[in-house]
């Protein structure tokens, strides 16, 4: 009976606001709706365009242009520009980005289904690279790269009938591709069905990247490109929306529970297929591959490299949830990581538990990373305090120690060590950075009670951040005070100690 209903609902749904529900689906009373071919390409071309010139309202992710609402096809006039420019790709990094519109994804292009779109391409004068694009929306060769390749100070133009709805990827492909697409060149077009994508309360843009530096993830100071790396397929940071904390803390994405969000949303690649999930939700639909027809009911909802998805959830539950890339180190270890933040009064019919913990997603949830920053600013000028480094190693202590030994140092009985008040720590101070470098193994006695377990080590910290953090944890909690300082850290990196850690 409940079934009946629904499918009669999608039914009435579909009639009503002549929605894009997945294909034209015909209930026949007790068979499964038969979904019917859109007709792809062949059905695309809707006549010529009518009516004035269109301008089209390009946004910025997050956001994501409002629907076209025309009935019929149009002459749709794109203005992008290809920026190459210098941002941050986390906190105290920066990386020369090259981009569609200033912003990595580029600016989001919204048409409907048999539009003509004419494309004009402007390299700015200062850019050192030419250019062209590429949009998999196109039917014809090459997807308007070759009509687009554009130097410096130069425009280009072209023009295409947008025949296939879906939501498609759009990126650079001017050699060496592989470099242009890292860098940044990559956004998404959606050609809306001719009766338009269902209506929902909020949609979002998010797109996934992978990029090459040649210092190590979190190395502050401009990174260039690392091509050896990217040849191998090695990331040093995979992300959302080209910067680590694009979307969290106060720039996270936002809804009120019983909303409907929609994310549209991409994958650039250059290398890696993302397993896009969002913890805590599950999706009611997804578009997937950006076609024509949904799935319901789906976890994780797999993006290739060059493609994109669309999809839609009901929010019952405040709260903070998750957008991953569920290859889960990409997430916690280089950056893949995004917050929707629900608010609402709480269903604890529906969830009676709390709010995701601090702990889980550590560093990432918090607001900004800047004190680590200031401190690497400062280090360079020969400026830096004892404070600056206790700052920033709190922000990251929250990310690495946090787990185990509690935000207040405490530790748990048993279990982790106190480095609160800690008599261990007194005894020998410089024993903090070693420890965070190497580990720990073997018994240690803490405040009179003993332990024996196993610390892993923390060596993918920088020197300056295995500074910061025992800086942090001497000058906190009680403990004796004192510096340690980037050079020691170098310096006990190379020292292992007896006591060191292999891992778990
Ligand atoms: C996965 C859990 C875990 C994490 C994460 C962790 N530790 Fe530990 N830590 C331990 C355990 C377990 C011991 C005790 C090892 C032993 O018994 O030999 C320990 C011992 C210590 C000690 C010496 C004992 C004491 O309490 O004074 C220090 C100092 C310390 N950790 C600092 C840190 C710092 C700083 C970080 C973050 C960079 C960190 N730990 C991250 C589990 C952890
Ligand atoms: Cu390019």
């Amino acid at each position: 009976m409940i079934k009946r209903f629904a499918r009669v609902f999608v039914v009435a749904a579909c009639v009503a606001a002549a929605a894009g529900c997945g294909g034209k689906e015909k209930a026949v009373d007790g068979e499964k709706p038969v979904a019917t071919e859109s007709g792809g390409s062949l059905k695309g071309d809707l006549g010529p365009p009518q009516g004035p010139d269109v301008r089209a309202v390009l946004t910025t992710p997050p956001m994501v242009p409002p629907a076209t609402g025309r009935k019929t096809p149009a002459r749709v006039i794109v203005e992008l520009d290809v920026i190459e420019k210098e941002m941050p790709i986390s906190e105290g990094v920066t990386y020369t980005f090259w981009t569609f519109g200033g912003t990595v994804p580029g600016s989001f292009i919204r048409v409907r289904q048999g539009d003509t779109v004419v494309l004009h391409l402007r390299n700015m004068p200062h850019s050192k690279m030419p250019h062209n694009i590429d949009l998999h929306g196109v039917t014809g060769p090459g997807g308007g790269a070759a009509s687009s390749f554009t130097a410096p100070g130069h425009v280009s133009r072209f023009t295409f009938k947008a025949l296939n709805a879906g939501l498609f990827v759009y990126h650079c492909a001017t050699a060496p591709v592989g470099m242009h697409i890292a860098n940044g060149m990559y956004g998404l077009i959606l050609v809306e069905p001719p009766e338009g994508m269902p209506k929902v309360d909020r949609e979002y843009y998010v797109m996934q990247g992978d990029f090459y530096t040649t210092g190590k993830y979190r190395e502050k100071g401009l990174q260039p490109f690392d091509m050896e790396k990217a040849i191998d397929e090695r990331p040093t940071y995979v992300l959302f929306n080209g910067m680590e904390g694009a979307l969290t803390g106060d720039k996270a994405l936002t809804a009120k529970t019983g909303e409907t969000v929609r994310l549209y949303v991409g994958n650039g690649g250059p290398n890696l297929v993302s397993s896009f999930h969002v913890i805590g939700e599950i999706f009611d639909k997804v578009w997937f591959e950006g076609g024509t027809r949904f799935q319901e009911n789906v976890q994780t909802t797999l993006i290739p490299a060059g493609g994109a998805a669309i999809m839609d959830f009901h929010i019952e539950v405040p709260g903070s949830y998750v957008l991953v890339d569920h290859s889960i180190f990409r997430a916690f270890n280089k950056g893949a990581l995004a917050i929707l933040k629900a608010e609402g009064p709480e269903r604890k019919d529906i969830y009676s538990g709390k709010e995701v913990d601090a702990m889980y997603i550590g560093d990432r949830a918090s607001a900004n990373l800047s004190a680590v920053s200031q401190a690497t600013t400062a280090a360079k000028t020969g400026a830096l305090t004892a404070e600056d480094q206790v700052k920033a190693g709190e922000a990251l202590f929250a990310g690495t120690c946090s787990t185990c030994h509690q935000a207040n140092g405490q530790g748990m009985p048993g279990v982790f060590p106190p480095l609160a008040g800690s008599d261990f720590i007194a005894a020998d101070p410089k024993r903090v950075p070693s420890i965070i470098l190497h580990g720990l193994v073997g018994k240690v006695t803490v405040n009179g009670k003993e332990y024996n377990s196993n610390m892993p080590p923390m060596s993918q910290l920088t020197d300056d951040e295995v500074a910061n953090i025992a800086t942090y944890v001497l000058n906190s909690w009680g403990n004796p005070g004192g510096r340690v300082t980037k050079e020691e850290a170098t310096a006990l990196r190379a020292a292992k100690p007896a006591t060191a850690s292999e891992g778990h």
